[in-house]
Formats: C-alpha cells, sequence, structure tokens
C-alpha cells in the first residue's frame, strides 16, 4: 500500500528531478548556442515524454510546457541573424505531420497534383520570343556552359543536340565548352557540326585552377576516401571528380574567358530537354533580376557532405560574416527534418537538399560577390571538397538559400528535363516525350524529391 508520506516523498522527488532536467536544457542551450549548433528548447521537449512521470502535477507540466514555448521566441521565424549568433531551426509553418513514410506519401501525391495542372511560361515578366533575325538579335549578357571530357564526345553531342533544338537553334548564345585537357580537334570538328551557326569557345583550364590545393593532407584524403568507398559512395576515390565538384563549386566564374559573360547555363553529357522554348530563358533572368533557376530539388547522400552545414555556421558565426545572410533567404528547406530524418543528423543538422546543378541557369555575378566567394574561399580551406566529397549542387544550393532573396531563385516548372534516373515533366502545350508529373524512373526514389518543400515551407510565390 503507498501511504501518504510515500507519495508525498515521491513527489518532491519528481519535482526534484523535472527540476534539474530544466536547469540542465537551459546549460545544454547556452552551451549549444556557443558552439552555433541548430538546437533548441522546442526539439528536446519533442523528445520529452511525460507518461514517464504520472505523478507530474497538471500545473507542472503546463509550466514546463509554457518554458518551453516560451523560451525562444526569437527563433519563431526560424533563424537569428546576430554577430557570433547565426542559428536556424525549422519551425514547420505547414505544419505536417506524420512518420517520413506518411510524409512521402502526402508530398508526392501535392507534387504529382501540381505537376499535372497546364502552365504556359512564367508570368512575372514580359517574355521575349525568338528573333525572326538571328543576325541582328541583341542577346543577353550570357553563354551556355559544359564542362567536359573528350572521352565524352557522343554522350554531350546527344545533350547538345536536343538542347539546341530545345532552345539555342532559336536564340544563338555562344556555347564554352571547358575542359581540364586540351580538346581534340575531332571533338572540335563534331561539336561544331551540332552547335551549327551559334558560336562556340574551346577552353583548357589551368592546372592552377584545376588541380588539387597542395595543402590537402593526402594520407587523410586516402583515410577518408577509402571509407566512403567501402560505403558505396559514387566516385568516392576518383580525385578528378573532387576536383570537378570544386571547380563547379567555386572556380569556373573566375575563367578568364567567361569574365565577359554574366549569365550561364550548364549542361552534361546524356540529359534530355523535353520543350520547345518559346522564350529567351537569359532575358527572363535579366528581366526578373534572378540569380538562379534549376528545374529538379533532391536529397544528397548524407555522408558525402557530413560537415558542409557545421563550417557553414562555423564561418557565419566568424567576424561580421553573419551580415552576408540575407533576411529572406530559403533557410528552411535546408533544415527540414521530417522527410528523410537520418539524413539531418548525419550532415549535421542538413537536410541535404539540393538544387540539382546538372541543369543550371545562374547569374556568375552573384558567384562572383563577396558574400559567396568569401564564404567558398573559408569552404575551400577546410578541405572538405576532399575530406569529404562536397558536391557543387549542395554548395551552390546553400550558398544561393543563404545569400540571396528567395524571390530571386527561379524553378523552371515549364523546361521539361531528364537527368538520369529524374525528371521535371510539367504540362505545358510545348512539353512532348515526358511522363507528366513522374519525378524518377524507380518508384522507391520517389522519397529523394525535396521540392515541394522548397516551396511550402519556404513560402515561395509560384510564378507561372
Ligand atoms: N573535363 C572534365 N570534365 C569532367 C571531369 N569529371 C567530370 N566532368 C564533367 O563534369 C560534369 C559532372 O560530371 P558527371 O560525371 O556527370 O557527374 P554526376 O552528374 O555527378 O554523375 P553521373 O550521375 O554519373 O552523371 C559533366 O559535365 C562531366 O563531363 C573531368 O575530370 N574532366
Ligand atoms: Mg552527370
Amino acid at each position: 500500500m503507498v501511504t501518504l508520506r510515500k507519495r508525498k516523498l515521491l513527489y518532491v522527488v519528481t519535482t526534484l528531478a523535472i527540476t534539474v532536467i530544466l536547469l540542465l536544457q537551459l546549460t545544454i542551450v547556452n552551451h549549444r548556442q556557443l558552439i552555433n549548433e541548430d538546437w533548441s528548447f522546442k526539439s528536446l521537449s519533442d523528445k520529452f515524454d511525460f507518461s514517464y512521470l504520472p505523478n507530474l502535477s497538471e500545473n507542472l507540466k503546463a509550466s514546463y510546457n509554457l518554458l518551453n514555448l516560451q523560451s525562444n521566441p526569437r527563433l519563431e521565424k526560424g533563424y537569428i541573424l546576430e554577430p557570433n549568433n547565426v542559428r536556424f531551426e525549422f519551425v514547420n509553418n505547414v505544419e505536417r505531420k506524420g512518420n517520413p513514410t506518411e510524409v512521402v506519401s502526402e508530398i508526392t501525391k501535392k507534387y504529382q497534383g501540381m505537376m499535372k495542372e497546364e502552365v504556359l511560361m512564367p508570368k512575372d515578366a514580359v517574355l521575349v520570343p525568338p528573333p525572326s533575325d538571328l543576325s541582328s538579335y541583341e542577346h543577353a549578357n550570357a553563354t551556355i556552359v559544359a564542362l567536359v571530357r573528350n572521352a565524352e564526345l557522343s554522350k554531350i553531342g546527344q545533350s547538345i543536340k536536343r538542347f539546341h533544338k530545345s532552345f539555342n537553334s532559336k536564340f544563338n548564345y555562344t556555347y564554352t565548352f571547358i575542359n581540364d585537357q586540351p580538346f581534340t580537334e575531332k571533338f572540335k570538328t563534331r561539336i561544331r557540326k551540332y552547335t551549327e551557326t551559334a558560336p562556340v569557345e574551346f577552353v583548357t583550364v589551368d592546372p592552377q585552377i584545376w588541380d588539387k590545393p597542395s595543402f590537402i593532407d593526402a594520407e587523410k584524403e586516402a583515410r577518408e576516401m577509402e571509407i566512403m568507398h567501402k560505403h558505396d559512395i559514387a566516385y568516392a576515390k576518383q580525385g578528378s571528380y573532387h576536383n570537378m565538384c570544386r571547380f563547379y563549386s567555386g572556380q569556373f566564374y573566375n575563367l578568364p574567358e567567361l569574365q565577359k559573360y554574366k549569365y550561364y547555363w550548364r549542361i552534361e553529357p546524356q540529359v534530355q530537354f523535353y520543350t520547345d522554348v518559346q522564350y529567351d530563358i537569359f532575358k527572363y533572368m535579366e528581366a526578373t533580376e534572378k540569380v538562379y533557376g534549376f528545374t529538379i530539388s533532391l536529397y544528397d547522400i548524407e555522408e558525402t557532405v557530413k560537415s558542409l552545414w557545421p563550417e557553414t555556421l562555423k564561418y557565419l558565426n566568424k567576424g561580421d560574416n553573419y551580415k552576408y545572410v540575407n533576411e529572406n533567404g530559403s533557410f528552411q528547406w535546408l533544415i527540414e527534418n521530417l522527410q528523410n530524418p537520418g539524413k539531418n543528423k548525419v550532415a549535421g543538422g542538413y537536410s541535404t537538399c539540393h538544387f540539382w546543378s546538372n541543369f543550371e541557369i545562374g547569374d556568375m555575378d552573384f558567384f562572383r560577390g563577396e558574400a559567396y566567394n568569401n564564404w567558398f574561399k573559408y569552404l575551400d580551406s577546410t578541405g572538405g571538397f576532399y575530406y569529404e566529397r562536397w558536391g557543387d549542387a549542395p554548395v551552390h544550393s546553400i550558398g544561393v538559400s543563404l545569400f540571396a532573396d528567395k524571390s530571386k531563385i527561379h524553378w523552371f516548372r515549364d523546361l521539361g528535363y531528364n537527368h538520369d534516373p529524374y525528371y521535371n515533366c510539367a504540362r505545358t502545350p510545348f512539353t512532348r516525350s515526358c511522363n507528366v508529373g513522374k519525378f524518377t524512373r524507380w518508384e522507391h526514389l520517389n522519397d529523394q524529391n525535396c521540392l515541394m518543400n522548397w516551396l511550402e515551407y519556404d513560402e515561395i510565390k509560384d510564378v507561372y
């Protein structure tokens, strides 16, 4: 039998335990603030289950919850941008519920429903149609960029033929082919056939720009590459792949041959373009002052970017670097943690969501600017492009999401595109041969689609 004395004792012990837990939380949170990790009372309370303490008075439960809810009102916005105190928190402003399987099922349905609605072209600018006379057309300051190896001639050839038919035969923008080795005559001759009357420039990258920096510790690199390789991470041990990712992350826009251009459209070998484009894409970027355009958004392999987000937070919390973060950035999809929460755990709070960079249209002046470029230099100094396998896609995506206003990032919903195994296929009168609303050719990969997260959590306005 439980006597009154015992019950009182139990009550006192329980109350004491709760007080100690609350004090502990305060200490942990303060400590976390110091090391700038993405933590909060709320995340602790989410884990706290009162059923373990059945005798706790309702009053105490209420004050515990009140404290949790009110402890950090500034994070309600999802971020704090102060000197030495830059933090981001996922706020789930659409109140999505359920386990990851339920979340994937919900967003897949939403995505497919959305893609099935017919759209025409973006409505937030006056669009420029193909000119009747190409010879007198005044182009935007832009080029089409492809980094490629001589050995990929037939694969890039296929991409160029499709791209040319879809867009560039109507506008004749210059192509810039880039390689770490000189292009062969065979490569140049064949490419000139596909590009018809459009001007073409072939560029060899200076080894000083392309090669791995000398400060990289070769032993550490080999050790880390071996671990990633054992974990089946593609290209983990291929040094040239790491060079490529670093080059596209922070070097290409500084090539002397690209200095004359503001905008670029990147294309890759073995990609498909399904839309007969009716307007000058570069002039659209110009008219709307967009800094970045994409078609597909997806998760990354978390192990390749383990320290990318923690290093970024470290950087933003140094000196006055906080000032570079745009208050209206698209932070939420970067830290969303409902769809693939395991990824956030490995990647230090980063969801690993990114814009897939094999298709990208961007403003190189943004990348050349202090905000992005200083951050890239810091990232580069950590060696993460070699000790991990940081891709240019997550780097570009974090960069534009942090340092650009979210209205300056554009989803080219209307452009049908494929890089195996993913698609962007909308219902438009000009899109043929792709399956409307299909994200991937493998059903089980639907959980990799994070476009809805960007649209919903970051409250992106559709411009179609
Ligand atoms: N010149 C040159 N180009 C490279 C090198 N490595 C990659 N590239 C190019 O960089 C781009 C990205 O490389 P991919 O091998 O397609 O990388 P990925 O898209 O992550 O991988 P996949 O899924 O296999 O296509 C492509 O345009 C390649 O042609 C390299 O060592 N030299
Ligand atoms: Mg590729």
